[in-house]
């Protein structure tokens, strides 16, 4: 079976997508999510000037010989651009896969480990009492798992808040340059360990908790923080600390026993190598789009598995529907799955553009028995919505020192 063609599309339904879709001679194609948020069209270029070409015309079926052409043929392995676009790309042949043996692609895997997969929600708030009733609201909707984040009394902006913005968070397609967001890690600290103190107080410890840093603490901070989050028994804390120096982790697992999660901007497994092996972590975040595809994430969570490290993959709003079904496919499948991320099923303009059947009930996602990733893309409807040149924020101190994000 032959790849015949492969098309790129951008589209902005509320954010910006980039959607591939691989067609071969038997008029079977598959679909990838390409989308590595603020520097979309990087990758459009790298697809277009530097991988379809060399496509054109190889066997469909191929996928772990098409995977290795593409990253050791590049010469250049990794990074984000080009792993986003070659996640894409075996995503999509995962897909052709599935749709031409008639089944769903986690029967390629394995088969199902468990009936559905269970999600963590996003709830957050400008103050712990707007919080607490999102929470309040999520319990009664059937989450077992949550991710609390809270506006931090003074601060310029916090990650995983709304501010003024009317928007989801993370959903606003028309960012033409960096807003910037301020920090301190003393009012973080301060104010932080209340929350769940609060949240504990008020719901129990049936609900499970978790919290996302965003990478913003240095080790030693972060064990600080594990140690005053350890009453409140989170079920992790999130990018605690950046990943570029794995022994870092080492610091933060001496001092608490915070469970601690990471990944979500690994692009190759040799990123999660030592943090898996030395065991500094528990949760693997990474997402098929930008970890190269269900090839490696396969991969991925065998190794961990060895380690009783479990899968958590990034379910943001800036990985397309064909991520999240990829990653249900997954989800069903990994022995070592461990939660899901999930930010709700989309915006009305999301849902014309992409379309695929998943079910949520208490806090578990149900998917049907379609062949393939079970996930559609409508060109016609996409072409409504052009891109829009969007960035993340950038992050800054009060002396004006730039921080992560
Ligand atoms: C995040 C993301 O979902 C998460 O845990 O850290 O929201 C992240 O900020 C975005 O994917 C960046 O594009
Ligand atoms: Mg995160």
């Amino acid at each position: 079976m032959k790849i015949t063609d492969i098309k790129v599309f951008v589209c902005c339904p509320g954010r910006n997508f980039v959607t591939i879709k691989i067609m071969t001679d038997e008029g079977v194609y598959g679909l990838g999510d390409a989308t590595l948020n603020g520097r979309e069209l990087a990758v459009v270029s790298y697809l277009e000037e530097h991988v379809i070409p060399c496509l054109i015309g190889k066997d469909a079926h191929q996928i772990e010989d098409i995977w290795q052409y593409l990253v050791k043929g590049a010469y250049w392995q990794n990074g984000a651009v080009s792993m986003a676009a070659i996640g894409a790309i075996d995503v999509a042949l995962w897909d052709i896969k599935g749709k031409v043996a008639g089944l769903p692609v986690y029967q390629l895997l394995g088969g199902k480990s468990r009936k559905a997969v269970t999600v963590y929600a996003h709830v957050n708030g400008e103050t712990i009492d707007d919080v607490l009733n999102n929470l309040e609201k999520a319990i009664n909707e059937g989450y077992k798992v949550v991710r609390l984040q809270c506006t931090i009394p003074g601060a310029k902006g916090t990650y995983g808040t709304l501010g003024d913005k009317k928007n989801y968070y993370e959903l606003q397609g028309n960012r033409p340059l960096p807003p910037e967001h301020g920090w301190s890690t003393t009012k973080y600290l301060n104010f932080i360990p209340e929350l769940f103190k609060r949240a504990r107080e008020k719901f129990g410890y049936d609900i499970e908790l978790c919290h996302d840093v965003h990478s913003r603490l240095t080790p030693i901070e972060a064990a600080q923080l594990g140690k005053l989050l350890e009453p409140y028994r989170l079920k992790f804390i999130e990018d605690a600390v950046t990943y570029d120096n794995p022994e870092g982790y080492k610091i933060i697992r001496e001092h608490t026993t915070s469970p601690l999660a990471l990944g979500e901007k690994f692009n190759t497994i040799w990123d999660a190598k030592p943090l898996i092996e030395n065991q500094y972590i528990d949760f693997v975040r990474t997402a098929a789009t930008h970890g190269g595809g269900i090839t490696p994430m396969k991969k991925l969570a065998d190794f961990a598995s060895l380690y009783h490290v479990r899968m958590a993959p990034h379910g943001a709003p800036d990985l397309s529907p064909i991520c999240f079904m990829a990653h249900m496919h997954l989800d069903l499948w990994a022995p070592n799955f461990g939660v899901q991320e999930f930010i709700g099923f989309g915006t009305p303009e999301l849902n014309e553009v992409f379309s695929f059947k998943a079910k949520l009930k208490d806090g578990d996602i149900y998917i049907e028995d379609i062949s393939g990733l079970g996930v559609e893309f409508n060109e016609e409807a996409a072409k409504k919505y052009p891109y829009k040149r969007s960035y993340l924020p950038v992050t800054r101190l009060d002396d004006g020192t730039l921080w992560n994000w």
